[in-house]
């Protein structure tokens, strides 16, 4: 059996029905500063219950797989040092040996969907890396979403990637790429990429029928939601591009490789940027929190 232990929130949530929403760890661990990344953790669980629905956030602890974390977790997590950093290919390794880690878009979508959670939120997915061309460094990100039937609220993909290629490649996979209420797809710090969006749909109803049609059509793997960062909080990508160029000069003159990549790149832009990247950052997860909550219960409805 999966060691698998449920919040009591969570265990409420699945004797009523109520909808799940769940939510990733990596982001706590690995894409923001402490205290920042708790206060976000909890405020974006508070915005998965305001909008009518319960969070799940999802992390390997002590060799458990947990689905729901409570305050002292939420607390520890953040604050641990050296917390493993799981995909795909870790997950199972580090439940079998009493390990402990952060679960990435990948891992979580697994995690969610032996839980049976079918939406998931999350700030921005991984991708293809800039110079790929080289390193072939692509997110295991993008195979999940091919295979797992989760649908993921993000602001698209982090715009330290090669945008274009990440999207070609989720073409190739044949993921859904659904971009909210807009002919362009968003670029995690900013709204615009430059790319048009494959699949446009305006509401959370419409996205909750695309996830079912696709069960329907017994296709395997889920959706990716792109949800632009609200116009107030964003960093135009005009603004934002050369920060990104000295981030990405810094990781290259650092040997910076794998894994460490994503992290460092997100920690040199919240220094280059004074902070603002984070502020732009938080906003994004909240937005994708409540769009998640919205298509969780839409879904709920569906199913009825
Ligand atoms: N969204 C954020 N910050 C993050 C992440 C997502 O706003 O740090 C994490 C997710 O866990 C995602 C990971 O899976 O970054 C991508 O890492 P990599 O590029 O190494 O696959």
């Amino acid at each position: 059996m999966i060691p698998m232990a449920f919040s009591a929130e969570v265990t409420e949530a699945m004797k009523n029905g109520t909808p799940l929403v769940a939510l990733e760890s990596t982001i706590i661990t690995h894409g923001m500063p402490y205290p920042q990344n708790v206060e976000t953790a909890r405020l974006v669980e508070a915005a998965v219950r305001d909008n009518g629905a319960v969070p799940a956030t999802i992390a390997i602890i002590k060799g458990t797989l947990h689905v729901g974390l409570d305050s002292d977790q939420l607390d520890d997590l953040g604050q641990a040092k050296d917390v493993k950093k799981l995909s795909r290919a870790d997950i199972a390794a580090c439940l079998a040996t009493g390990g402990t880690g952060a679960t990435t878009v990948a891992a979580t979508m697994i995690c969610a969907e032996a839980a049976g959670i079918d939406v998931f939120a999350t700030g921005g997915i991984g991708g293809v890396h800039r110079g790929a061309e080289d390193t072939f460094d692509i997110s295991a990100d993008l195979q999940e979403l091919a295979q797992t039937a989760v649908t993921v609220v993000a602001a698209g993909a982090k715009a330290i990637l090669d945008l274009p290629k990440t999207f070609e490649v989720l073409e190739t996979l044949g993921v859904p790429v659904i971009g909210l209420g807009q002919d362009e797809l968003p670029a995690f710090w900013s709204r615009s990429s430059g790319i048009p969006t494959p699949i446009r749909l305006d509401t959370a109803d419409e996205i909750a029928a695309a996830h079912q049609m696709r069960g329907l059509l017994g296709l395997p793997g889920g959706q990716l939601v792109c949800n632009p960062i609200p116009e107030d909080a964003e960093i135009t990508a005009e603004e934002i591009l050369p920060h990104i160029e000295a981030a990405l000069a810094d990781a290259d003159a650092q040997g910076i490789k794998a894994k460490e990549v994503t992290p460092f790149l997100l920690q040199r832009m919240y220094e280059i940027t004074e902070g603002r990247s984070l502020t732009a950052n938080i906003a994004l997860v909240l937005n994708n929190a409540r769009l998640a909550a919205k298509i969780a219960v839409a879904l709920d409805k569906l199913s009825r």
